[in-house]
């Protein structure tokens, strides 16, 4: 059972994936618990702040120490092995590969960001891993955590029907191939023949050759080393 406790200030937009879809079905099979923790809860004043203005000035606000370390403090009281991890565009790039490792660990605590982010004390001391989900800017690092919970659900065994997340594209570093289903022929565009062929070793190897030619021509990147 893999553990992910979320630090947020919108707990609320969890219910998105902890009410619908696979990681639901993964919850309810009890392969995978999803946590949050209202930040407010842990402000030591009665407008529940946990932000402040800069030091040196300029635009925004900044998520303070003290509320986000007892709240780690009382997630590491139950589970002191978790790992804490802030997304932020400045952490290392999410892929499948990371997805993978994340997913052989028994619990994630999710730092997300709000403002300008959290006061960088924090991220001396109190944070593991910090992870980007890719380089652009988005307002919370609320669906950023939950891009990162879907990604690394997925990798749990049985949280898919079968094996499924074997055929992932980049399971084996390659784009996916093209995918069909009926009719045989729509407007005029049709089904390519191997498929309907019925020869398996056919099938995989124009699969193989199709997400390979796919690679090259959407993502240079991936194949040239
Ligand atoms: C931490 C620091 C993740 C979190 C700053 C979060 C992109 C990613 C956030 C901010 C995120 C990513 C707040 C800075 C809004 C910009 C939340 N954006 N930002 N690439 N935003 O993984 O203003």
């Amino acid at each position: 059972m893999m553990r992910f406790d979320v630090i947020t200030l919108f707990p609320a937009m969890f219910s998105a994936i902890k009410e619908e879809g696979v990681i639901a079905r993964g919850i309810k099979k009890s392969l995978l618990s999803i946590h949050t923790w209202q930040l407010r809860d842990f402000s030591d004043n009665k407008h529940r702040n946990i932000d402040d203005k800069p030091y040196g000035g300029g635009a925004g606000m900044v998520m303070q120490v003290q509320p986000i370390r007892r709240c780690i403090a009382k997630i590491k009281q139950k589970n002191p092995n978790t790992k804490v991890v802030y997304l932020s565009p400045q952490g290392q790039k999410l892929t499948h590969q990371l997805a993978k490792t994340l997913s052989q660990l028994d619990a994630v605590t999710l730092l997300c960001g709000r403002y300008e982010g959290v006061d960088e004390r924090v991220i001396e001391q109190d944070v593991d891993l910090e992870i980007s989900i890719g380089d652009y800017v988005i307002s919370g690092g609320e669906l950023a955590a939950m891009v990162l919970i879907d990604s690394v659900c997925r990798q749990i065994s049985g949280v898919l029907g079968n094996q499924d997340s074997l055929n992932d594209s980049f399971a084996d570093g390659l784009l996916d191939y093209p995918h069909y289903t009926r009719p045989k022929v729509v407007d005029g565009q049709q089904v390519p023949e191997v498929l309907l062929s019925g020869h398996q070793q056919k099938i995989d190897a124009w699969r193989k050759d199709q997400a390979l030619k796919n690679t090259r021509l959407k993502r240079q990147d991936l194949v040239t080393e």
